[in-house]
């Protein structure tokens, strides 16, 4: 997704100054027009280097630390809810006991807020919806970090010391999840668990990640009927879902042109476009979505060590995780409830239900029963849907 927004920006921009040179060309005579043409180079070339300059240094500066290993720091503490952000929809739930008022800023069909919704969904948590622009992201303006999901929560008892921001699907679910385990917890604290890292890889590469992401903290009191082997399977799992099968996902539905623009079309429906974006623009994200990733796609095959064969890989993907369901012969990973593997590894299907790929994945695998079983329980489970805000775009 993060290189369809990058890709998407560009061509808005593009579109941008085509139309800001229609204008130019409309109204200044062709010989004024060359002079300016080459003044305006040269301011350009003069501003261009001056501020590439003062970006470095400002750069540098903000980044003074950068030579230090190791930084870490807790989740940001956002004082006050930000102004002019549009929840566009909740998922209210009578039963959700859970005493946390939660904002999930997302995009509809990313592979890590679907995990995100998942985990929310199965518990029946009640949560409010952001829908994030993918192209313009006012909506995370205010935030230093630039990815969905991000979720804003408090405790309801706590509600004056503001939202804790969490960055990151499984810091997310971990941090929930751990606190749902034993709710009298108090929630800034177990997010302090969780500090954000930043390190040197052995290219010299800084690197930024979040400590303790895949474990749960239980504070002695680990669940009664999970054992130790079944925690390290679960860690197990939810970083194989993070670290192999995602990466699966864009190179299989963008495989052909044909199939791109098909997920794009799906997208457009379960994203409901036809309600944020007028019909100009939603052809727009598709077709100019769709070719960018088909291209962006095969350099994702390369990155990842991919042979053509993509749907093979993800057959292979799909064959091991359910072997290891038929080892435990149980339902789910979890036993007869999902834990946190099903549900990473749910939510990233999920973000590909309706692409041909996942078709051909129902076909060629046994990964059906398990999938459907799933999505049983997370829409039953799952809060009613009361949509905040509709300006309807129908052109
Ligand atoms: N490790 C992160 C990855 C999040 C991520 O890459 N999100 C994409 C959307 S699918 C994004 O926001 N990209 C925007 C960008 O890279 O600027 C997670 O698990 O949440």
């Amino acid at each position: 997704m993060s290189t369809l927004r990058i890709a998407t920006r560009q061509l808005v921009s593009r579109s941008l100054v085509f139309r800001a040179g229609v204008r130019t060309y409309t109204t200044v005579p062709p010989k004024a027009r060359q002079s300016s043409t080459a003044k305006l180079a040269l301011i350009g070339t003069g501003v261009g280097a001056v501020g590439g300059s003062c970006y470095t240094f400002y750069s540098n500066w903000l980044d003074k630390n950068a030579h230090k290993e190791h930084e870490k720091y807790a989740p940001t503490i956002v004082k006050d809810f930000p102004k002019d952000v549009q929840i566009t929809k909740r998922y209210v739930n009578p039963k959700d006991n859970s005493n946390l008022d939660i904002v999930l800023f997302q995009f509809q069909t990313c592979p890590f807020c679907c995990k995100v919704r998942a985990y929310l969904d199965s518990v029946g948590i009640s949560y409010s919806v952001v829908e994030v622009d993918a192209v313009l992201r006012q909506d995370i303006r205010w935030s230093k970090y630039k990815k969905v999901p991000m979720v804003l929560v408090r405790q309801k008892e706590n509600e004056n010391e503001g939202f804790i921001q969490l960055t990151d699907s499984s810091t997310i679910i971990s941090v929930l999840a751990s606190y749902m385990h034993n709710r009298k917890q108090n929630l800034v604290e177990l997010a302090n668990f969780y500090p954000n890292i930043s390190f040197f890889d052995d290219d010299g590469t800084k690197k930024h990640d979040i400590m303790n992401k895949y474990f749960l903290m239980y504070q002695d009191q680990a669940p009664k009927n999970m054992t130790k082997e079944d925690q390290e399977l679960e860690r197990k799992w939810r970083n194989w879902a993070d670290h192999h099968l995602v990466h699966l996902i864009s190179p299989n539905c963008y495989r052909t042109y044909g199939e791109s623009v098909e997920t794009f079309n799906w997208f457009s429906d379960a994203g409901e476009w036809h309600i944020y974006f007028p019909k100009w623009e939603r052809d727009l994200m598709v077709y100019a979505g769709a070719v960018a990733m088909w291209g962006i796609s095969k350099l994702l095959i390369k990155k990842h060590k991919l042979t053509e064969d993509v749907r093979g890989h993800i057959y292979n993907a799909l064959d091991s995780w359910t072997d290891e369901l038929k080892k435990k012969k149980t339902t789910f990973l979890g036993g007869k409830q999902p834990n946190l593997a099903d549900i990473s590894v749910f939510g990233i299907l999920n973000s590909m239900e309706g692409c041909q790929a996942f078709k051909d994945c129902l076909e060629n695998t046994n990964i059906g029963e398990w999938f459907f079983a799933m999505k049983t329980l997370t829409t039953n489970n799952r809060g009613e849907l009361i949509r905040e805000k509709i300006v309807n775009h129908q052109s």
